[in-house]
């Protein structure tokens, strides 16, 4: 569909941003397409998300320049809303998301991965927030979440000065969990998608829930989101399934099984 592909493969599904000839830049139609797309995912069918870029050069370069550059005030405000509320929908979407990172992720396509619960990225990637350079700040997240995700002293370096980052600084300062040649990158997102997939949903839900949450919140309130979320597990099928089958695998190894996790 438009500027934003999705492919369902199983219980995962790959969402492309396929706008190859502005190197993915995001522009007001690549944002609807995007969320059109979340609108059509059904968390109880699709467990997890990998998010790409297509072409073999760019993951997401920013945010459309053009389309920002005659922008007034409040239609500036406008349009870092519309992405903040889209990337927001990713975060707290509830399954979880793996930015497959492909190449260039700057400004807005360093914002849209963090926006993800999981980054990895491509030997070739370059992480940055150029917005400063243009005469903006960053307004799709950038300033909140990146001091969040590595220490705020790096954050506000690369913020302040626009500089941007290769894949093996990215991962030295936390900002990806792993680097792969190109080639190899999209399969080890798929692999890793498969294998949160397969694990009880409620479960995998109810974990990105508490983090998230519990993240906003003080140690008293967190281990409170915490355990509401861990109750809410109980009783479920998976539950019971999942903990019958260790303790059968106790009693008799034999008796072990893969559990097939419903969406119960
Ligand atoms: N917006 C629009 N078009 C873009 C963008 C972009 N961000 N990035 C690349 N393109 C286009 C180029 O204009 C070019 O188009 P054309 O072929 O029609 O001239 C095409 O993509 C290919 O780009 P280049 O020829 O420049 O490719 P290079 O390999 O020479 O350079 C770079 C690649 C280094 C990635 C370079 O394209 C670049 O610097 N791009 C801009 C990166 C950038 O500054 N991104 C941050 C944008 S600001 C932002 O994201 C703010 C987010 C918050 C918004 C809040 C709103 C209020």
């Amino acid at each position: 569909m438009g500027f934003v592909d999705i492919e369902k493969k199983g219980k995962y599904a790959v969402i492309t941003i396929n706008r190859p000839d502005a190197l993915n830049a995001l522009n007001s139609q690549v944002l609807d397409d995007l969320g059109a797309v979340l609108d059509g995912i059904d968390p109880d069918e699709i467990r997890a998300v990998v998010l790409t870029g297509a072409g073999e050069k760019s993951f997401v370069a920013g945010a459309d320049i053009g389309e920002m550059s005659t922008l007034s005030k409040a239609e500036g405000e406008a349009f870092g809303k519309k992405g903040n509320d889209l990337f927001r929908r990713i975060e707290t979407f509830p399954v979880p998301f793996i930015a497959a990172v492909n190449g260039f992720a700057l400004g807005g396509g360093c914002e849209i991965a963090m926006s993800c619960d999981i980054r990895i990225c491509a030997d070739s990637a370059v992480f940055g927030q150029p917005e400063v350079g243009l005469g903006i700040t960053p307004g799709f997240g950038g300033t909140q979440r990146l001091a969040r995700l590595v220490s705020p002293g790096m954050a506000k370096q690369m913020i302040y000065t626009a500089r941007n980052i290769k894949a093996d600084e990215a991962y030295r300062i936390g900002l990806v969990n792993a680097v792969y040649p190109l080639e190899e990158l999209l399969p080890a997102a798929e692999k890793m998608a498969e294998t949160i997939a397969k694990n009880a949903p409620i479960a995998v839900r109810n974990c990105k829930k508490a983090i998230n949450d519990g993240l906003q919140a003080d140690i008293d309130k967190a281990i409170v989101i915490e355990e509401k979320l861990f109750g809410d597990c109980f009783e479920s099928e998976d539950q019971r399934e999942g903990m019958a089958n260790f303790l059968r695998k106790k009693d008799d190894p034999k008796k072990v099984k893969v559990v097939d996790f419903q969406n119960r």
